[in-house]
């Protein structure tokens, strides 16, 4: 058996990136409900992602998303960030919410779309100049709703045309990653509906160029981990995006809704070398928080990140090698669920409190006074996320 102490120094890796748009307002097709607290800037959305890093070490990045989070000095942001304790990480591009975009962006049939397209991942890349940022992530509302109506073909080839001008405008270690998604906003064909089309476009680009795998862009029963299996082998899994779905993107929070997958997919990224200091793969969320509170929905949702990563790191792989190699079906099986079954709370409680943190992060941000302070302090926010 492995015990907590012995995975307890492993626990020191863990850094999750919250998303900027969690602390916005957001909704679904039917009603953007408002909050009390929202941020009135972009710099206040920084400040509630600086809390979730204070109640629980464990997320010191907040993802940017553009232009959702423009302002005129981004290096005076980051520094903005560095003061609050935090750094400002991926930098995620916006090509759904434009006019112009209505028939897709990075693959539209007329030049004049698709170069405005490109130029906002150019803006994109000069902010990740400015703020430090290693990761510029690409998400495509592109496709179509109606057989005929587009080519499908022809876009697949102005989408690789449009990456590589973007990739190549990439310096030093910065990287290009691609995220895949079954449908939404498009119902009949999606242009980078799965990880194999993205595969095949980071692949055709370069290095520096990685899949990111949203955990709710699948179709129901997909066997996700299996899918970070074979990214991580072929060294293209570049960041998560979790959250939690029921039914399709739901981003609900993780580990809410099957956490015995998120143990699955944690256990596969540990034993394919996608988690420690020597790993590149980048953990974050992708959420809305549209009923509940915002900044205490993040804190649970990075500490159902912490808790599974636990649980997974428990696995006696040693004992699951030699089960396997046995042909021992029941006892792999086992070693694998007694892993998941441990309860690791008090020991991830004491733990943090080792390290100067709260043993109970959500009671302590209950007890902050942080909360009541920006539902005073925020009249009239309205920062939002759709
Ligand atoms: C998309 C996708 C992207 C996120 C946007 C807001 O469905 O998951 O990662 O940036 O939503
Ligand atoms: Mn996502």
């Amino acid at each position: 058996m492995t015990t907590f102490e012995q995975i307890a120094p492993q626990l020191e890796h863990q850094a999750i990136e919250v998303p900027s748009w969690a602390y916005g307002n957001s909704g679904t097709r039917f009603k953007v409900f408002g909050s009390p607290g929202t941020p009135r800037t972009v710099e206040e959305k920084i400040d509630d992602a600086a809390a979730v890093h204070r109640f629980t070490g464990l997320a010191p990045k907040v993802a940017l998303h553009i232009p959702w989070d423009m302002v005129d000095d981004f290096a005076a942001l980051a520094r903005y960030a560095q003061d609050a304790g935090i750094e400002i990480g991926t930098i995620n591009s916006n090509t759904f919410q434009d006019e112009d975009y209505k028939l897709g962006g990075l693959t539209h049939h007329d030049p004049a779309v698709r170069q405005k397209a490109i130029d906002h991942h150019l803006q994109c890349i000069e902010i990740m100049g400015a703020t430090g940022s290693q990761d510029l992530k690409i998400w495509l509302a592109d496709g179509s709703n109606y057989p005929g109506q587009a080519d499908m073909r022809a876009r697949q080839d102005r989408l690789a045309d449009s990456l590589q001008q973007i990739y190549a405008q990439l310096s030093g270690d910065q990287r290009l990653v691609l995220e895949y998604k079954i449908f939404e906003p498009s119902f009949y064909h999606t242009d980078v509906p799965d990880w194999g089309t993205a595969l095949v476009h980071v692949q055709a680009l370069g290095e520096r160029a990685v899949v990111c795998l949203d955990t709710g862009h699948h179709a129901p029963s997909t066997n996700v981990e299996f899918i970070v299996t074979q990214l991580l082998r072929v060294g293209k899994l570049g960041s998560f995006d979790f959250n939690s779905r029921f039914y399709a993107d739901d981003d609900l929070i993780v580990g809410s809704a099957d956490p015995f997958q998120l143990f699955r997919i944690l256990f596969e990224v540990i034993r394919g070398g996608g988690y420690g200091p020597d790993s590149d793969v980048a953990f974050m969320l992708d959420q809305c928080h549209n009923i509940e509170k915002k900044i205490p929905g993040q804190i649970r949702s990075v500490l159902n990140v912490q808790e599974m990563t636990a649980r997974a790191l428990l696995v006696d792989r040693e004992a699951l090698a030699a089960a396997q190699q046995a042909g021992d079906v029941l006892s792999a099986h086992q070693i694998f669920m007694d892993a998941f079954y441990t309860d690791v709370r008090a020991d991830l409680a004491a733990w943090r409190e080792s390290r100067g943190l709260p043993g109970d992060p959500m009671g302590a941000y209950a007890a902050s006074g942080y909360q009541e302070k920006i539902e005073a302090d925020r009249v009239g926010g309205t920062q939002m996320s759709w």
